[in-house]
């Protein structure tokens, strides 16, 4: 059928699927003491680009470590969360922005993650107020370079 509202039907048909929201994601970040390539007590993987609508599952496939909000990098009214230590928690990213999590043990050795998620950032300018310190300060550098790729 080659006639004029098969053509149209196709069109419409077309337009419906590009206009479907693109579904929801679960990205998955691993709780690690090492990545067995030098580098330790860590998220895997350290940087997550995100949506608005998506999860990301902190898994502690290794045990001593948590995931909770860095209050000081993080969009303003998304709801904080803390995990227990070897607690498998989900975040449900509902607004746009940059979310730092870290492992409260671990902190101090560098075990932070960041969330991009969306195309528009309000809170960008923590991401260059927000300053860790020592081995998490290297970290986090290599994790914001990664913003915006
Ligand atoms: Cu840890």
């Amino acid at each position: 059928m080659t006639s004029r509202f098969g053509r149209a039907a196709a069109a419409l048909l077309l337009a419906a699927v590009f206009a479907s929201p693109a579904s929801a994601e679960e990205h998955e970040v691993k709780m690690l003491n090492t990545n067995g390539k030098g580098k330790f007590m860590l998220f895997e993987p350290g940087f997550i680009k995100a949506k608005v609508g998506d999860t990301v599952k902190f898994i502690p496939t290794a045990k001593g470590h948590n995931a909770e909000a860095i209050p000081k990098l993080w969009p303003e009214g998304a709801e904080e969360f803390k995990g227990k230590l070897n607690e498998e928690i989900v975040l449900k990213i509902e607004k746009p922005g940059v979310y730092g999590i870290k492992c409260m043990p671990h902190y101090p050795m560098g075990m932070i993650a960041l969330i991009v998620a969306g195309d528009e950032l309000p809170n960008k300018d923590q991401l260059e107020s927000y300053k860790p310190a020592g081995t998490a300060q290297k970290r986090y550098e290599e994790l914001k370079a990664q913003v915006g790729q």
